[in-house]
């Protein structure tokens, strides 16, 4: 069977890192390129942690390119150091990267990569602001129709993290979101409802180090750092491994519920400023081009990822 071809826009970001480690080890992902966006952090140490990664990972081959700065129309990108830390990856020793830069941007890389391959081929899997994938649709529009999905950690259809009923990845830039879910392209949605499901239990953990490798350890000291803001900033006993959900989307759909809906960005909303809000008041909505997702199966979702790491096998960084 040929892989699926992903194109991974992050913000790496603890559980950025885990969704990259889940696709380069994923058996049916072909991991075309990387691509960064602020948000996490400043769009420099976002980009140093997706090289890092890499090396984390052995990811030899891998394009990797740094997209926007800042969101389309607010003036700056909140960053969220007070979950991520100041290194937006704080918690493992980050080894040296070894990769270089791919010298486009990550919206030419998105664009030059969608053009160059056959139509419905590539799903684009953003977990962090929608910043480069809103430009990228609007620099050349021939995408929407040439893509295969869009699969997007982000937003929620009853909960928030950045406020009441926002969460981050919406809220930093509202505008690129409202774009991208008013394209055509079919969208996934995988929200805050299934992420906060996706807790690193202490059982998780000791799986991922009975791996006993390099790549294993690194995601526990992840998980480990993630989990310690996540009590003290959300009370979480556990903490969720957001991104690596949609990866584990694309690799086997059937371990979500999703439900066909559409889907709204609250871009004038004061309180609700970010909001994503799913119309449910049809059972179905056959011709709606977006979805949510709200239910996970915990135990196959890591297991994803404990073979990927197994696969990923020793690295030494
Ligand atoms: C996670 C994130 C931001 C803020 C908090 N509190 C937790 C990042 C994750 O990387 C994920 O992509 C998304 N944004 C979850 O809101
Ligand atoms: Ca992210």
């Amino acid at each position: 069977m040929e892989k699926r071809k992903i194109i991974l826009d992050c913000d790496p970001g603890h559980d950025d890192a885990i969704a990259m480690l889940l696709a380069w080890g994923s058996p049916v992902i072909d991991l075309v390129a990387v691509t960064t966006v602020a948000g996490n952090q400043t769009i420099e140490k976002v980009t140093r942690n997706a090289l890092a990664v890499a090396r984390v990972g052995n990811m030899q081959g891998l394009t990797i390119a740094k997209g926007s700065r800042r969101p389309i129309i607010r003036p700056e990108t909140e960053n969220a150091p007070s979950i991520h830390g100041d290194s937006g990856m704080d918690g493992p020793r980050s080894p040296k990267p070894m990769h270089t830069l791919d010298p486009r941007s990550g919206v030419q890389v998105i664009i030059d990569t969608i053009m160059q391959n056959p139509p419905k081929t590539i799903t684009l899997v953003p977990t962090g602001a929608l910043t480069n994938i809103a430009l990228a649709a609007r620099v050349e529009p021939r995408i929407v129709e040439r893509v295969k999905e869009v699969v997007l950690m982000g937003g929620g259809a009853h909960v928030g993290n950045w406020s009441a009923c926002a969460e981050f990845n919406i809220k930093i830039d509202p505008e690129a979101a409202y774009c991208v879910f008013h394209e055509k392209w079919p969208v996934t949605m995988i929200g805050l409802d299934v992420t906060h499901k996706a807790l690193a239990t202490p059982a998780v953990m000791a799986d991922i180090a009975a791996l006993g490798t390099k790549p294993a350890k690194f995601v526990c000291d992840l998980i480990d750092f993630f989990g310690k803001m996540y009590r003290k900033e959300q009370g979480f006993d556990a903490p969720p491994v957001h991104d690596a959900c949609a990866v584990a989307y694309v690799i086997d759909p059937t371990l979500f519920t999703t439900r066909r809906c559409p889907i709204e960005v609250e871009l004038t909303g004061t309180a609700t400023l970010g909001m994503t809000v799913c119309d449910f008041r049809k059972l179905d909505y056959p011709d709606c081009s977006t979805q949510v997702a709200l239910d996970i199966d915990h135990g196959r979702f890591w297991a994803l990822i404990t073979d990927a790491l197994k696969r990923i096998g020793q690295v030494e960084f």
